[in-house]
């Protein structure tokens, strides 16, 4: 269902069974708009992410990946975002995982590791299902060692976040979000 009235204020209202509702005001609007039509975004971590919280805080901080997962989720429920959150160690379960986002999720968050820097078939993953993707990383990995400097990613991502901290996968949420916004 969806109407639209237009005059000094402006009054939008799509609504289906999974949507969320945004009320915008501004000096010329008041309204209801910038519907998310019950977006999902899908979560994939890579190789020794499972280790966070228990290795190397002065690299990756004292968060567990349950710690992400769980602050995650609650910036989604904010957005108005479905949210899958998922880690392997393995290149082709990663690999499945982003095949089986086609038609199921609506943008991906991905943080491959390791695979970041070596991984062809993660970027033939995505590539191929086509999907908004951001990169995240933990840690700025341009400065650190040069064999972190190259990414597989980067050239079908949206755009990348690094460095900081948890705070790469919530600032992902909100961009992608935004991308979902400025599509409807
Ligand atoms: O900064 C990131 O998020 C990285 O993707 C993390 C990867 C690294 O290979 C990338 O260059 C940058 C490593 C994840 C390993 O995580 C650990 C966590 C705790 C203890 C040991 C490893």
């Amino acid at each position: 269902m969806s109407y639209f009235l237009h005059n000094k204020v402006r009054f939008g209202f799509i609504i289906d069974k999974n949507s969320f509702i945004r009320v915008s005001l501004s000096s010329t609007a008041i309204g209801l708009t910038g519907v998310d039509m019950g977006k999902s975004v899908l979560v994939v971590n890579g190789p020794n992410l499972n280790m966070l919280g228990t290795r190397e805080p002065e690299i990756y901080g004292k968060l567990t990946l349950a710690d992400i997962q769980a602050a995650c989720e609650e910036r989604a429920k904010v957005r108005g975002l479905e949210l899958a959150f998922m880690q392997s160690n393995h290149e082709g379960e990663l690999v499945s995982a982003i095949q089986e986002a086609l038609g199921t999720h609506d943008g991906i968050i991905i943080n491959a590791a390791a695979y970041t820097h070596t991984s062809v078939a993660i970027h033939d993953a995505l590539k191929a299902v086509g999907l908004p993707t951001v990169e995240i990383h933990i840690s700025n990995t341009h400065a650190r060692e040069e064999f972190r400097h190259h990414s597989f990613i980067a050239p079908i991502a949206k755009g990348i976040i690094c460095g900081f901290g948890i705070d790469s996968y919530l600032l992902a949420i909100d961009a992608l979000d935004n991308i979902f916004q400025q599509r409807n």
